[in-house]
């Protein structure tokens, strides 16, 4: 099911028809309950500096918001693909949603691994598992990817002209898209009249890199205690959460 020849090679794959159409709207209409829930919670879906106007509807903390959430992010085929790249321990460092609507417009382009590791960027020290709940094309906004790019090692190496570089990933609503960390990316400018265009993005690191968010505070009290005891390793809850395990340490990340 999983290229994972393509993944070294080109930075990206994907994977067909995970979830059926039909399961993949069934999540998108708990998205939008999840997204009016964050506001309702204080937490805004449009941050100013992050995307450049409010057509783009972003939903943090997904775990906390419905518990489809928890199982997408231990999805056996999540956790495979993580573990292949990542090795088998390995941190859950954010769950977020952007549905970019109507209107949208591109964010500055940037590596998932950039945003928790300043460089060099040698190692396969991240994945974001993109669970497209529509079709996703260049007209709706789909992400853009720098090819090649995951063979930068440092700012100074990234292209001037990157946007003008950048391609779309064309996938289903289903699908899903495997993007190791270091491939430069942004999202698309949505042209469309009434489409939109939502995506959950999963994002693992490497168990020495320090999460996006604080789980330990994030997370309600009523979610941590239904989560089992991986998904509280993975999200490093609890009080030994920064010891890293031996079997770890003897076997260090991919050096790809
Ligand atoms: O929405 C997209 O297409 C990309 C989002 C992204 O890269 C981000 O939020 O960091």
């Amino acid at each position: 099911m999983i290229d994972y020849g393509e993944l070294e090679e080109d930075g990206f794959c994907i994977v067909k028809g995970v979830l059926s159409q039909a399961r993949a709207m069934e999540i998108k209409e708990k998205l939008w309950v999840a997204a009016a829930e964050s506001e309702r919670r204080g937490s805004p879906t449009y941050i100013p500096g992050l995307d450049p106007n409010d057509a783009n509807v972003r939903v943090f903390n997904l775990l906390d918001l419905d518990p489809v959430f928890v199982d997408l992010i231990q999805y056996p085929i999540a956790v495979e693909a993580v573990r292949a790249t990542l090795g088998e321990d390995f941190l859950i460092s954010n769950f977020t949603a952007n549905i970019a609507r109507p209107g949208a417009k591109s964010m500055v382009p940037h590596s998932d691994l950039a945003v928790v590791f300043p460089g060099p960027w040698l190692h396969r020290w991240s994945l974001n598992v993109i669970w497209c709940l529509d079709d996703v094309h260049e007209a709706n906004g789909a992400t853009r990817y720098l090819p090649g790019s995951h063979r930068l090692r440092s700012q100074a190496e990234v292209p001037d002209d990157v946007q003008q570089l950048m391609r779309p990933f064309l996938a289903r609503a289903g699908d899903v898209i495997l993007m190791e960390g270091r491939l430069w990316h942004t999202s698309g400018e949505n042209t469309t009249e009434n489409e939109d265009r939502a995506l959950l993005f999963g994002y693992y690191t490497a168990p020495f890199l320090r999460p996006q968010v604080n789980w330990n505070v994030l997370l309600s009290d009523q979610t941590k205690n239904t989560l089992s005891a991986h998904m509280t390793r993975w999200l490093g809850l609890g009080a030994a959460a920064n010891i890293v395990n031996a079997e770890f340490i003897a076997r260090p990340a991919d050096p790809s």
